[in-house]
């Protein structure tokens, strides 16, 4: 049985107070971390005022990015090890906008999640195809080789535990959200992309989420889906009543 997790990813939005504010707006309504992880994901200029106001609730903290160095002449870069002395929980990596915007490359997005295994926090890797790869048929085999580069090396333990969100990138902030069925469909493509790299039980254990437009209106129904374990949320995530909404999608 794998937990559902429902992760925000605030993007460069929000600043320290606002996001005290969000925080202390939710605690007490949080479900229990035993029950749905809620994450959220902040910039890491919020990430200090994140974790204090995090303290002592159900909720968990990720970090957007983190250089696959722990330290060095890396001006601007973010240390995964810092990362974790914060108490930070998880860290997106791959994310569209960072491949398309920031030129990451599967081979450091690669690196970045064995800098957060070594550094002791979980990787939550994104894979999506273009709308352009969709509409030339190469969807599953596009995603299916971002999934294998991107965990080349990865332990069977550390993939067993790590999140792997699909986001297609047509879906992203656009509004549009993959149905349902389109979700789970290559939702199912990373399981058993997993399966063929390492074993069944290792895709058994993976958690895959969604991304892409979720919303308190279609959550419940993307996450009925079979392969499909939690979201990872934008635009919905920023306002607690939605965010709250979202954590409670099987209330
Ligand atoms: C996809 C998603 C969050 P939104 O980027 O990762 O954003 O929910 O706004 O489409």
């Amino acid at each position: 049985m794998r937990k559902p997790i429902i992760a925000g990813n605030w993007k460069m939005n929000m600043n320290p107070t606002q996001t005290t504010e969000f925080v202390n707006a939710i605690k007490a309504n949080l479900p229990k971390f035993d029950q749905t992880e809620s994450v959220i994901g902040a910039p890491a200029v919020d990430l200090p005022a994140l974790l204090e106001a995090a303290k002592g609730t159900d909720l968990k903290v990720a970090a957007e990015n983190c250089y696959f160095e722990d330290a060095g002449a890396f001006t601007g870069e973010t240390s995964p090890k810092t990362l974790n002395e914060m108490g930070v929980d998880y860290v997106i990596i791959g994310h569209s906008e960072r491949r398309d915007y920031f030129h990451e490359t599967d081979e450091d997005i690669n690196k970045k999640a064995h800098a957060i295994f070594k550094n002791n926090m979980t990787p939550i890797f994104c894979c999506g195809e273009s709308l352009e790869t969709r509409e030339s048929g190469k969807a599953e085999e596009w995603v299916s080789n971002q999934v294998t580069e991107g965990l080349k090396g990865l332990s069977a333990d550390q993939v067993s535990s790590m999140v792997i969100a699909y986001e297609p990138i047509w879906a992203i902030g656009t509004g549009k959200t993959a149905s349902a069925d389109q979700a789970q469909e290559i939702c199912a493509v990373v399981r058993q992309t997993v399966a063929k790299l390492y074993d069944q039980t290792v895709a058994d254990k993976v958690r895959i989420q969604y991304g892409g437009s979720v919303k308190p209106a279609n959550v419940k129904e993307i996450m009925g889906k079979e392969d499909i374990d939690g979201g990872l949320v934008g635009g919905a995530s920023m306002e607690p009543a939605s965010f709250l909404d979202l954590v409670h999608f099987n209330d």
